[in-house]
């Protein structure tokens, strides 16, 4: 029997971000970003761990090139460190830090992986975080200026861009939570920081009306774990998946976020031509998935949920997980994806990308030079599958990237918990790399005829 014929090939690729990665944090006339000094500070990252070795793939750019080829990915999603590009920020640019970017992005074209660049996963220079951060409208402002300049040098090779990575934790983990750089614990700059990053995102589209350009977003499905908690349930729904999708979609914010969020009723924050600007900003959209979310009525009285920070104004939330989960504690559950990408498909009519998906796991050590992650096959077997019903159930799901190619710095939790199909060991002075069981099967998923290849470009119109 053939399969049906899918209309396109599902493009299958590997992701990284450059702080997770990089290191060489003082080279070539980088800047220091919010998550050097954040990792500085006692106490905010597990084990006083920080980035600024990381993987050393500032200097191994060839080495982590020749792993992607390896898997014979079809693309590679990486992230652009604003702070080595404009290390003030704004104004004079370090051609040095661009000249990194053009390397790995023609080492990748030459290898025939397609490149996909990410302009904001939560390097912030640590200049813009003095003047306010994401707190500022001036900081959308230099995002722009900065993806300008990336895009007039690396634009005749890239095809697909992002603007922000997971805007919900650069903008609540980092300003309302604070267990992510800048580390700040306000519950309404968690709104405001959110308006002014869709603000940058908008206002690079408005820049760049040649790009094709996406977003990438941290959705999740929202489950209430009984009828009491619908309403705590759509408190979460409205801050982790409504703030995003609304703007882009209608070019509005809806009445329960403007309750739960005063901040954006606020007409000094929200302007006027603000949201019209979001409106339809986005060609494509990115979604991270790891785990569904649960929302339950915290009893009262009850001790409040550790995760409760990260969503302002929704009172009397818990959170529940169920069943097997990975390393990081995360629950497994395939069927959020499929249902997460049919249900954002038709709200948004756009076509999607998983730009994430991936597991901490427990089995990753090396043993007689092998790492058996037989885990981590399972829960990406698992998830690719889900992504195949989506797509036969009408969702236009263009790629699936795995989270991640190298063992690498894992923000808040350090090098301690691992989402590579490579490992990286930490205690011999050249980080050697060895390519977990995952790798493999990985890269026979991408060779099986089933699954095609997918051509350059394909992530473009
Ligand atoms: C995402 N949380 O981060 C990021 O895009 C990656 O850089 C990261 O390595 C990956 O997922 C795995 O964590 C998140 O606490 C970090 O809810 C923390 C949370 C969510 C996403």
């Amino acid at each position: 029997m053939t399969a049906a014929r899918d209309p396109f090939p599902l493009a299958l690729g590997v992701a990284t971000a450059s702080y997770q990665i990089e290191g060489a944090v003082r080279e070539d006339g980088r800047g220091p970003s919010i998550w050097d000094t954040f990792s500085a500070e006692p106490g905010r990252v597990r084990g006083g761990d920080d980035g600024v070795d990381a993987c050393d793939s500032y200097h191994r750019v060839d080495d982590d090139i020749a792993l992607v080829e390896g898997l014979g990915v079809d693309a590679y999603r990486f992230s652009v460190a604003w702070p080595r590009v404009l290390p003030e920020g704004r104004g004079r640019v370090e051609t040095r830090g661009l000249d990194h970017y053009e390397r790995l992005v023609d080492g990748l074209l030459a290898a025939g992986v397609e490149p996909v660049a990410t302009l904001y996963h939560w390097d912030l220079p640590q200049v813009l975080e003095d003047e306010g951060g994401w707190l500022a409208r001036s900081t959308a402002e230099a995002f722009v200026e900065y993806a300008g300049v990336v895009h007039e040098r690396l634009g005749d090779r890239v095809t697909s861009w992002a603007t922000h990575n997971e805007p919900w934790c650069a903008a609540y983990l980092g300003y309302a939570a604070g267990v992510h750089a800048p580390g700040r614990r306000e519950a309404g700059a968690g709104h405001r920081a959110a308006h002014h990053l869709m603000l940058g995102h908008a206002w690079t589209r408005r820049a760049l009306p040649g790009a094709h350009l996406g977003i990438v977003l941290n959705l999740a499905p929202v489950w209430p774990e009984s009828p009491d908690a619908a309403d705590v349930a759509d408190g979460v729904d409205a801050i982790r998946n409504r703030v995003w999708l609304d703007p882009l979609v209608d070019g509005a914010y809806d009445e329960r976020l403007l309750a739960i969020a005063p901040e954006l009723t606020d007409p000094g924050l929200v302007r006027p031509g603000d949201l019209e600007a979001m409106k339809g900003s986005a060609d494509w959209i990115g979604i991270n998935y790891y785990t569904p979310i649960r929302p339950a009525r915290r009893a009262d009285g009850g001790e409040p949920h550790p995760e409760q920070g990260a969503y302002p104004g929704v009172e009397g939330l818990d959170l529940v997980v169920r069943g097997p989960r990975t390393d990081i504690g995360w629950e497994i559950e395939p069927r959020g994806l499929e249902e997460l990408l049919v249900e954002t498909h038709r709200r948004t009519g756009l076509p999607l990308v998983v730009t994430e998906n991936g597991a901490a796991c427990a089995d990753d050590q090396v043993v007689d030079g092998r790492v058996d992650d037989t885990d981590r096959i399972d829960y990406l077997r698992d998830h690719l599958g889900a992504v195949e019903r989506a797509r036969r159930a009408g969702a236009d799901v263009r790629g699936y990237f795995v989270w991640t190619l190298l063992d690498n710095f894992e923000w808040a939790e350090g090098y301690a918990k691992t989402f590579g199909l490579v490992h990286v060991d930490r205690s011999s002075p050249s980080l050697t790399r060895t390519p977990k069981a995952s790798y493999h099967w990985f890269a026979e998923q991408v060779a099986a005829p089933a699954r095609g290849r997918g051509a350059a470009g394909l992530l473009s119109p």
